[in-house]
């Protein structure tokens, strides 16, 4: 299998993985998502943020305009249009690092993409055929995720026989899908799903096998912060007191071999990354 590039370009955006693991800061321009849900309430407050986190060294800010927290009801494609493009417009050009749009709706990513977004995080992996064409026509990173059911009804009774093989089976064939509609493997970023459709046992052991992700061949995306499962072993109720938690899971996933890491407090997590790169290469 050939290796991947360390560079990726792409019209709109560029991603060195010559030094590690990047950070993905996340930026909702929603009214409820599970911990920034409201968080701002402007576009001009959500983009001062997202300008914030690439001061603090995030290599990518992800907007997202509709909350995927369990129970969670769908947003119309107008609505996360009108709150996620302006903030888009406002960080484009300005940013310097590229915009990813978390979003399942080809509608929602193609007025995203206009307005700058430049990678396409759909937590339903493709599940639309409209947006594997929109990636692969403009030449857009995608990241895959893996869900049991949806952000409706996932966490009602997450079943599995082997959740490790389950989801190493599906991101497999959603990475080959995503390459047979003619997006370049380097553009693909492979996503366990942490806290969708999973238990907290599950969590745990996804996190516990990430190395085997990373072995597919494509690069690894992972998603812990402030979720559900770190409040129930810490015992933290507010996912904003989650930090530390997700702290060790954030070293944990560099360690294993994550190359983007998706997180709310980027200031503390790319320290975490820069220890993590550190010991790495001491041992080079
Ligand atoms: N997690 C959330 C949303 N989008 N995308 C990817 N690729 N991986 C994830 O783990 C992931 C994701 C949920 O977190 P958050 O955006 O903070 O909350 P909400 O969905 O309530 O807006």
């Amino acid at each position: 299998m050939a290796a991947l590039c360390q560079l990726v370009t792409w019209p709109g955006g560029q991603l060195d993985f010559s030094r590690g693991p990047l950070v993905m800061g996340i930026l909702n321009v929603t009214p409820d998502s599970f911990s920034d849900g409201g968080a701002y309430p402007d576009a001009k407050r959500a983009v001062a943020a997202g300008l914030e986190m690439a001061a603090q060294g995030a290599a990518i800010v992800d907007v997202g305009a509709e909350s995927t927290r369990p129970g969670a009801e769908p947003v119309p494609a107008e609505e996360q249009i009108r709150r996620a493009v302006p903030v888009i417009e406002g960080l484009a050009g300005r940013i310097g690092i590229p915009i990813s749009m978390d979003t399942t709706d080809a509608a929602v990513a193609a007025a995203a993409v206009e307005a700058g977004a430049s990678i396409l995080n759909d937590i339903t992996a493709l599940a639309d055929e409209r947006m594997a064409r929109l990636a692969a026509e403009k030449e857009t990173p995608v990241v895959l995720m893996h869900m049991q059911g949806t952000p409706r009804t996932m966490q009602s009774r997450p079943q599995y026989e082997d959740v490790t093989a389950e989801v190493l089976s599906f991101l497999v064939k959603r990475a080959q899908y995503a390459e047979s509609m003619g997006i370049a493997r380097d553009r693909i970023f492979l996503d366990p799903g942490i806290g969708f459709g999973k238990t907290t046992e599950h969590n745990l052991q996804l996190l516990h096998q990430l190395r085997q992700f990373g072995e597919l061949g494509w690069r690894v995306l992972v998603g812990t912060s402030r979720k559900r499962f770190i409040g129930e072993i810490t015992g933290r109720r507010e996912p904003k007191e989650r930090l530390w938690g997700t702290a060790a899971t954030v070293a944990m996933a560099a360690a294993a071999g994550a190359s983007i890491v998706r997180v709310h407090d980027v200031a503390a997590m790319v320290d975490v990354v820069k220890m993590v790169r550190a010991v790495h290469s001491a041992n080079k």
